[in-house]
C-alpha cells in the first residue's frame, strides 16, 4: 500500500481567524476546508485548526488556518495563537454593527501580537442576511481602504466569497515572499553568501487536527 507523504507542498502558510463571537469564523473555516456548514454550531473553546492545500501561481501552498473563540473569557492564548502567522482574516457580521465597531480592537490585537508584515483581510460575513444588514458594504470598504486591508463580504452559509477570501490572502502572502526571495537573490548577487532566510511558517504538518462542526 502506498502512503502519501504529507510534505508535498512548497509553502506552509499559517492564517489566523479573528473577530467577535458568533460572526461565523468556525463556519468559514469548515466551509473552506471541508465544504461544510452548521446552522447550530457552538462557540469555539480553545484553539483548533484545519488545513487545505491549493495551487498558487503554480506552487503548492498548504494553508493552515487557526480558529479560536471570539469570546473574551476563552481567550487566554494570544501570543501562541499569532506566532508564525503570515495572514489574518478579521471577520465581522454584517447584521451586527457592534461586531464591525470591534474590528478596530482586533486590529490592535494583531498589531500587538502578530508580525508587522502580516497580510490582513477584512470579511463581512452573513451576506445572505442582506435584509437584516446593519453595516453598509460601502462603509466597510472605505474603512478597509483607510486601514490598508483587502475586503470582501462573505457567506459561509451560501459558500459565497469564502474561497475568494482565502485565495486573495494566499496570493498576497505568496507575492510578498516571492518579492523577498527576489530581493535576497539580488543581494546575494552583489555580496555572495549574504542572502536573507525567509520564514514562511514554523509549524510542521503533523500538527494536522481537524476542526469538528457542531461538536466544539
Ligand atoms: N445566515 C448565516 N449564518 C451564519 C453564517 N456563518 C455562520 N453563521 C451562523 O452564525 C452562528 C455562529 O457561527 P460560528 O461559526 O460558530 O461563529 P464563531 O465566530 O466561530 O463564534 P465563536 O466560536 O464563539 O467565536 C451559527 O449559528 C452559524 O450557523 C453565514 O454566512 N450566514
Ligand atoms: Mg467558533
Amino acid at each position: 500500500m502506498a502512503y502519501k507523504v504529507d510534505h508535498e507542498y512548497d509553502y506552509l502558510f499559517k492564517i489566523v481567524l479573528i473577530g467577535d463571537s458568533g460572526v461565523g469564523k468556525s463556519n468559514i473555516l469548515s466551509r473552506f476546508t471541508r465544504n461544510e456548514f452548521c446552522l447550530e454550531s457552538k462557540s469555539t473553546i480553545g484553539v483548533e485548526f484545519a488545513t487545505r492545500t491549493q495551487q498558487v501561481e503554480g506552487k503548492t501552498v498548504k494553508a493552515q488556518i487557526w480558529d479560536t473563540a471570539g469570546q473574551e473569557r476563552y481567550r487566554a492564548i494570544t501570543s501562541a495563537y499569532y506566532r508564525g502567522a503570515v495572514g489574518a482574516l478579521v471577520v465581522y457580521d454584517i447584521t451586527k454593527r457592534q461586531t464591525f465597531e470591534n474590528v478596530q480592537r482586533w486590529l490592535r490585537e494583531l498589531r500587538d501580537h502578530a508580525d508587522s508584515n502580516i497580510v490582513i483581510m477584512l470579511a463581512g460575513n452573513k451576506s445572505d442576511l442582506n435584509h437584516l444588514r446593519g453595516v453598509a458594504e460601502h462603509d466597510a470598504r472605505l474603512f478597509a481602504e483607510k486601514e490598508g486591508l483587502s475586503f470582501l463580504e462573505t457567506s459561509a452559509l451560501e459558500a459565497l466569497n469564502v474561497e475568494k477570501a482565502f485565495q486573495t490572502i494566499l496570493l498576497d502572502i505568496y507575492q510578498i515572499i516571492s518579492r523577498k526571495a527576489l530581493a535576497a537573490q539580488e543581494a546575494d548577487a552583489v555580496v555572495p553568501g549574504q542572502g536573507t532566510a525567509i520564514k514562511v511558517g514554523e509549524y510542521s504538518s503533523n500538527f494536522n487536527k481537524r476542526a469538528t462542526c457542531c461538536s466544539n
